[in-house]
């Protein structure tokens, strides 16, 4: 059984500023491509490394994606401990699992946001999924990072897929509510999510709301795809923003590099 709670304690920490995500999709791109987009990504200083998708993900592709970001993760560690200049090692970027269920695993993650997609219609996201991959999670010694996920209009392929019975822009107290149990069921994140591609994010008023109903680790992503629109998510609260498609609109992983550095300066108010 998994003990280390180092990457719990890192992803949920309660740090100065917000913390940016990018979230690899499996189906999206080959291993070798995620993993030197990762690599622009975490010299952008990106915090955390998400894995997974809504569709076409599975135990394969999730895995071998891991694997080579894992591998490309270390290699970068262990160059910047032979500099002779480097007194202390960089700390790891967390490699995470954000599957679409039980069928898209892979042993070699850090851990996994095991999540419950609290607005979703349908008993397979709620309880199911999770019944499923426990048992493989525990085997394998990923560990669980407790999440409560919430599908928020216009919601996407997320929403579709996962049945959601979508949260409209003006349901603050409905936010609310599934904030506090989210808090009460003991999860230790809370993610906003407007679907991958979504043409508007979630709204400051949604995040706000969240951010005064529970004191969970607050995560925002879809649709995000410039810095003053996740400066906007920052101030009302989230703690991590993720970004999905932005990072496979470059193919010119240097670029990709140059755009999330701005793209983070931005967010955390230091004006490009
Ligand atoms: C999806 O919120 C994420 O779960 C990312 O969305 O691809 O729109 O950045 P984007």
């Amino acid at each position: 059984m998994a003990t280390d709670t180092a990457t719990t304690e890192y992803v949920c920490a309660k740090v100065q500023g917000t913390r940016h995500a990018i979230l690899i999709d499996p189906a999206d791109q080959t291993p070798d491509t995620a993993a030197k987009r990762c690599l622009a990504a975490v010299a952008a200083g990106t915090s955390m490394i998400l894995v997974g998708g809504s569709s076409d993900t599975d135990m394969q592709n999730v895995h071998e994606t891991v694997v080579a970001i894992q591998e490309a993760l270390e290699l970068v560690t262990w160059a910047s401990t032979q500099d002779a200049g480097s007194e202390e090692e960089p700390p790891k970027i967390p490699v995470v699992l954000f599957p679409q269920g039980a069928a898209a695993l892979s042993p070699a993650a850090d851990a996994i946001t095991f999540m419950m997609l609290m607005n979703s219609t349908s008993t397979r996201f709620l309880i199911e999924e999770q019944l499923i991959g426990a048992p493989f999670i525990r085997k394998a010694g990923i560990h669980p990072i407790p999440m409560g996920y919430l599908i928020c209009s216009p919601g996407g392929k997320a929403g579709e897929v996962g049945q959601a019975d979508l949260i409209q822009p003006t349901e603050t107290e409905r936010v609310a509510a599934y904030a506090m149990t989210a808090q009460s069921y003991g999860f230790r994140m809370f993610y906003l999510e407007a679907g991958s591609g979504a043409e508007t994010p979630v709204s400051p008023e949604l995040i706000r709301i969240a951010r005064q109903s529970c004191d969970l680790t607050l995560v925002v992503g879809g649709g995000i795809r410039d810095g003053a629109t996740a400066r906007r998510a920052a101030e009302a609260g989230a703690d991590w923003i993720i970004t999905g498609n932005l990072s496979e609109d470059f193919e010119d992983v240097s670029e990709l590099q140059r755009v999330l550095t701005e793209f983070i300066d931005e967010m955390n108010g230091h004006i490009v």
